[in-house]
């Protein structure tokens, strides 16, 4: 995987700042990672959504969560968001949102034979790793996908061309997969996976096909690498890491796994503050600190509170890069829009 990330400056060096003067008596210490939180993707996503109810007003249907955040899909649908699991549940005509996941063109089909109004809320580096299936389908390559079963990007993605798109999650799947042409064999991914871990699969999948070929460009998109490198900054240090993200949300999760992997003695993945369980800090000096790319910041704030109130006032913030991403809205609801980041933050 490369370095550099489009759209993200490497911070030249690991840079700590913030209040280390504040820290307590008692050595303890809050860590912070950056980059961390929304990426460039989930922000538009939710955007496109809130846009969608000024515009049209509720009801707005989303199919799946918008993002895989509690926090974010709770706001939404309480200000008039129906989330369903299939385009088959909303009602003929009516707008329905797809989610930043993305969808398979059979979605897309059975919207448009329902009459549905649709907007696409795909993320544009998801779209990104469908056309990479498309051409690569194209070429009569079989591709290994490796990513999550059952993870809706995974669905979307091999949803492009089904006949030529294996999946590859477990060292076991690798065993099983099989090819026409070892000399045309490709490997993708989902955009959301531990960096480290998709190189190990990529390593085996090179010992049964040494002809492999790569991806034309990164799957595993800038923000979650950028995640990952920053929570390994810092892990080392930390008694305990806390990462803020929902339990569906596969970018969250490898936070947690990436920071023990990293030598954080104890990580553990939460939505709200108040789900710390105060024994998890018992013995703890250093508390680190991430969330994942579908997490508003505002629960990033609520647990720093949390954490100043038990006595953890000192927070030093480490970067490792600084992102300068954004992208446009999608077209069926850029006009009239003004791209406002998010009002879920
Ligand atoms: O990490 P996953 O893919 O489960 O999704 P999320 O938590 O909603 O984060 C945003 C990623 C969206 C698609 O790449
Ligand atoms: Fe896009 Fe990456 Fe964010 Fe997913 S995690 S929405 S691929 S920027």
């Amino acid at each position: 995987m490369s370095g550099s990330s489009p759209g993200t400056e490497p911070a030249t060096d690991v840079s700590i700042s913030g209040s280390p003067g504040s820290r307590s008596d008692d050595g303890k210490r809050v860590l912070l990672a950056k980059p961390r939180g929304y990426c460039a993707g989930v922000d538009r996503a939710v955007v496109t959504v809130e846009k969608a109810l000024e515009k049209y007003g509720p009801p707005v249907y989303v199919r799946k969560e918008i993002v895989h955040n509690r926090h974010v899909v709770d706001t939404l649908r309480e200000r008039g968001v129906i989330f369903v699991d299939e385009t088959s549940e909303v009602p003929e005509g009516a707008l329905v949102v797809f989610s930043a996941h993305g969808v398979s063109p059979a979605v897309h089909a059975e919207a448009e034979e329902r009459g549905l109004r649709t907007i696409d809320a795909t993320c544009p580096l998801v779209t990104k790793v469908h056309k990479e299936v498309n051409r690569f389908a194209r070429d009569d390559y079989d591709i290994m996908l490796i990513g999550h079963a059952g993870h809706e990007e995974v669905e979307g993605t091999s949803g492009e061309a089904p006949e030529h798109v294996q999946l590859v999650d477990t060292a076991d799947d690798v065993d099983k997969v099989t090819v026409r042409d070892p000399s045309k064999v490709v490997w993708l991914s989902q955009t959301t996976l531990s960096v480290d871990e998709t190189m190990e699969r990529v390593d085996q999948l090179k010992e049964r096909f040494p002809g492999l070929a790569d991806p034309p460009s990164d799957d595993i998109c800038y923000a979650t690498s950028n995640r990952q490198v920053a929570v390994k900054a810092m892990a080392a240090e930390c008694d305990l890491v806390l990462v803020v993200g929902s339990t569906n949300s596969s970018n969250s999760r490898r936070l947690v796994e990436v920071a023990l992997q990293a030598g954080a003695r104890d990580a553990h993945l939460i939505d709200y503050a108040d789900q710390v369980d105060e024994n998890w800090l018992d013995g703890v000096r250093t508390v680190g600190v991430t969330s994942g790319a579908s997490v508003p910041d505002v629960l990033v704030m609520q647990l720093l509170d949390w954490l100043a109130e038990r006595g953890w006032t000192g927070v030093e913030e480490v970067t490792t890069a600084n992102e300068k991403i954004s992208f446009a809205l999608p077209r069926e609801i850029r006009k009239d829009a003004d791209g406002t980041p998010s009002g879920v933050r």
